[in-house]
């Protein structure tokens, strides 16, 4: 079964590729450069076309182009793929050239862009090329401005990139199915003047949720809202590149987000100024400093700072469940409940049984409990000094004197100055006297209420 349908598969993609070059004529098509390492690619730069300081995508990369006739021509290819989640996990999702998200699209202000998408999903797709300005038929909503691009089909959209900004891509058409499997992209058009708010670092990531039980590799499509995987561009911490910055270097960071609900990223050690939105850029008026932005569904924001702290600073969403991953959230908590006498019994039956959260989750990030295959530990992470404890939306700015203009390479833990970490206090404890514990609380604590739901009755 499984091998005839890759033989069918095979044999379908081969026929797409050949009716692509003797319909078009391979001459006429742009390459479609495809990406297989889930890895951060350096930073593209022009080789043709007007210049600019390039983006970083976070483990991803740009889509490189070629200048036809003073237009720029990309080809993008809507395709199932699959990504690594993190080491130790790999998703079966749809995505474009190879990866979840998408290649980025970089382009310069005034530039005249030509895209082709070539469809080699099972169904039907478009592509909105979300807050451009740009004629009504480009838009890509499947049905209202142009017929839908069916399997094995190539369409071709064409606009200039009128305004300079964040931007995104994704399918309008099954959008709730193609957006759950992955599809996505980040668009990047720089300015026409280099000059105009230059930076020496600029980050771009998508944020992303996906349902996918552990132990299986497609996400569950009709999820509204109980997403277990909340990513960067795809990738769920620990398998997040850090951003890797010079000190007193000027850092942009990019997000769109494509989840269905809002996240407050959250940068530790430095304040922020919000400079760009969906709009465009703020006007430098209307900036007040942040060390949190709320970003909410469909929006993109540019924050902007001076990274003078050395150090590893923690970046993640501040909605705490979404800084986990997919194991185990619909267990009851078992915080203060007395479990002595019962595990031994529960080993005579599941030798690999452990107990969780009757002090708290942390022991959840040091343990070393069997997982299904192709899963990944909720709370996870090595530092210096032990267990992160995060998964997900999470990552670390590395801020270090001495690196070059272009070193994103990770420079390791951060070496503190002597007397500069957190210590233990080994000097006397003052006594605090508390008032003794009411008899009637210490019952409350040994009482578990049966969980909420109606499946007993
Ligand atoms: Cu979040």
């Amino acid at each position: 079964m499984n091998t005839r349908r890759r033989f069918f598969g095979q044999s379908a993609a081969g026929l797409i590729g050949a009716a692509l070059v003797s319909r078009v004529g391979a001459a006429s098509l742009p390459e479609a450069p495809i990406r297989t390492t889930p890895d951060m690619a350096p930073p593209l730069q022009p080789s043709s076309g007007r210049p600019y300081s390039p983006v970083v995508t976070l483990n991803g990369w740009s889509l490189p182009w070629r200048m036809n006739s003073g237009w720029k021509e990309f080809h993008l290819v809507a395709e199932p793929v699959v990504r690594q989640i993190a080491a130790g996990m790999n998703a079966h999702l749809w995505g474009y050239n190879g990866q979840s998200p998408g290649p980025t699209i970089e382009v310069v202000e005034g530039d005249k862009v030509r895209l082709f998408v070539t469809n080699k999903l099972p169904e039907h797709t478009t592509i909105h090329w979300h807050g451009q300005r740009l004629p009504n038929g480009m838009d890509g909503v499947g049905g209202l401005t142009q017929p839908h691009i069916r399997p094995g089909k190539t369409f071709v959209y064409e606009f200039e990139a009128k305004r300079p900004g964040t931007f995104m891509y994704h399918p309008h058409a099954d959008e709730m199915v193609q957006m759950a499997m992955g599809m996505m992209g980040f668009w990047v058009t720089h300015p026409k003047n280099p000059k105009f708010m230059p930076v020496d670092r600029d980050f771009v990531f998508l944020l992303g949720a996906f349902d996918i039980e552990p132990g299986s590799f497609t996400p569950r499509v009709n999820t509204m809202l109980d997403f277990n995987l909340f990513a960067f561009n795809t990738r769920v911490f620990p398998g997040i590149d850090p951003l890797v910055v010079r000190r007193n270097d000027r850092v942009r960071i990019r997000v769109g987000n494509l989840t269905m609900t809002n996240h407050p990223i959250h940068l530790h050690g430095h304040e922020f100024e919000v400079t760009g939105t969906d709009g465009g850029w703020t006007h430098p008026s209307s900036r007040w400093p942040e060390v949190t932005t709320d970003i909410g569904v469909g929006q993109m924001r540019a924050i902007e700072f001076i990274a003078n702290e050395p150090g590893d600073w923690a970046l993640h969403c501040h909605k705490s469940h979404h800084t986990m991953n997919a194991m185990g959230h619909d267990v009851p908590t078992m915080i203060g409940v007395d479990h002595r006498g019962v595990v031994e019994k529960i080993n005579r039956l599941v030798p690999d049984y452990m107990v969780m959260g009757e002090r708290g989750m942390a022991d959840m990030g040091e343990m070393e409990m069997p997982l299904p295959d192709n899963t990944l530990p909720m709370m996870t992470g090595r530092g210096q000094y032990g267990a992160i404890e995060m998964g997900g939306m999470f990552t670390v700015l590395k801020v270090r004197d001495g690196l070059a203009r272009n070193d994103y390479k990770d420079p390791g833990p951060y070496q503190h100055p002597a007397g500069t970490v957190a210590f233990e206090w080994t000097g006397q404890l003052p006594v605090a006297e508390r008032p003794a514990p009411a008899a009637a609380s210490k019952m409350s604590l040994k009482v578990r209420k049966p969980p909420a739901g109606h499946a007993g009755h």
